[in-house]
């Protein structure tokens, strides 16, 4: 039986497959955590864009897009896209950015010029799992305070 020498045992396999098994597990984890971090990136790459756009739709008008009863929450589905509209026709957001990278509508939440404490305005993704208000949202500053007096 000189075979038996030169083979391996059913426990080297066995630690073999467990340490492979191991490597992969830490290889998924870091590409799952990488594919996260280029979604937030590119989240935020767009957002700066819209921002942008918002701060020169301002210069030309006066305020940013539709400051008011129809821009002052999170929650409307149509209110993102009744701001975006806006831009798209004044010429300030020359390719449509309406969906991040995980398919979902960006928030705009308008400060309230006619609340008593103005806050700022935002721009808003639900992040990875697509729910408001929750911690992995991301956002980004579009302006701190009110920009006209209510
Ligand atoms: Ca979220």
């Amino acid at each position: 039986m000189q075979s038996s020498k030169n083979a391996f045992t059913l426990i080297e396999l066995l630690v073999v497959i467990v340490i492979i098994s191991i490597l992969v597990a830490i290889g998924i984890g870091n590409y799952i955590s990488a594919a996260d971090d280029s979604k937030y990136a590119a989240a935020e790459a767009d957002m700066t864009s819209l921002k942008k756009a918002m701060l020169e739709y301002k210069v030309f008008h006066g305020e940013l897009p539709l400051i008011g009863s129809e821009v002052d929450t999170v929650a409307g589905s149509g209110t993102w896209a009744s701001v975006i509209d806006a831009l798209i026709a004044s010429g300030d957001l020359g390719e449509r950015i309406d969906a991040d990278p995980w398919g979902r509508s960006y928030y705009y939440q308008d400060h309230d010029c006619g609340a008593s404490v103005a806050g700022q305005s935002l721009i808003i993704t639900a992040g990875k799992d697509g729910v408001i208000g929750n911690a992995d949202d991301f956002s980004l500053v579009v302006t701190d305070a009110c920009l006209f007096a209510p």
